[in-house]
């Protein structure tokens, strides 16, 4: 069976677009894929958040996925910060990635482009880094596919990127044999 992997970030109040975009799909596709889906709430706090919210929107976002069918028999659930070895796999994918890749990232030049328009100049390291934690978060697992939105697209041709970079660099002391399975994203239509 195919593995399938997806990362959901409820930094807000989940809408009706959720439901048609992403989960519906999850719910779809987990008969026919080891489907693995995680919160990724180390990805929430690239941008702050109210720790009471946050925890909420945390469990409102497990509750409406097992609401919509998602089956925990079926598939498997889990929140990212229960599995240390993303952050650890980060610092590792961050020693592989170039600072000119992460600058050039549309979505951290758009987040970027806000912090410093509210004034502050203060652009968070971590936002920066969202797109190596989510190579990290994809390459752990060996995922054959990764469900993403259209906003994500950049990120999963910058994690084939570093796969492949890495696949090259490492080849010899890995007997030849990649380090990392080169995913396919599902990009997700709206
Ligand atoms: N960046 C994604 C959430 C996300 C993700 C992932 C999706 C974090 N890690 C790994 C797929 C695979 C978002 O903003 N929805």
């Amino acid at each position: 069976m195919k593995r399938m992997l997806s990362g959901i970030k409820p930094t807000g109040q989940l809408t009706l677009g959720n439901y048609i975009g992403a989960l519906r799909n999850f719910v779809n596709y987990q008969d026919d894929y080891e489907m693995i889906v995680f919160i990724a709430n180390l990805h929430c706090i690239t941008e702050y958040q109210e720790p009471k919210q946050l925890r909420k929107n945390l469990t409102d976002a497990v509750a409406l996925y097992l609401a919509c069918g998602l089956d925990p028999n079926k598939a498997t659930i889990f929140l990212q910060t229960d599995v240390k070895e993303h952050a650890q796999r980060g610092y590792i994918m961050a020693c592989n990635t170039y600072l000119g890749e992460l600058n050039r990232m549309t979505q951290f030049k758009d987040k970027a482009k806000k912090a410093v328009g509210n004034g502050t100049e203060m652009i968070p390291t971590g936002l920066l880094m969202y797109p190596v934690l989510m190579a990290a978060d994809i390459l752990l697992y060996d995922a054959d596919a990764v469900i993403v939105g259209q906003d994500q697209k950049q990120h999963m041709e910058l994690t084939r990127n570093i796969a492949e970079r890495m696949n090259k660099k490492y080849a010899k002391r890995n007997n030849g044999q990649p380090l990392f399975k080169i995913p396919e994203p599902y990009i997700l239509k709206t």
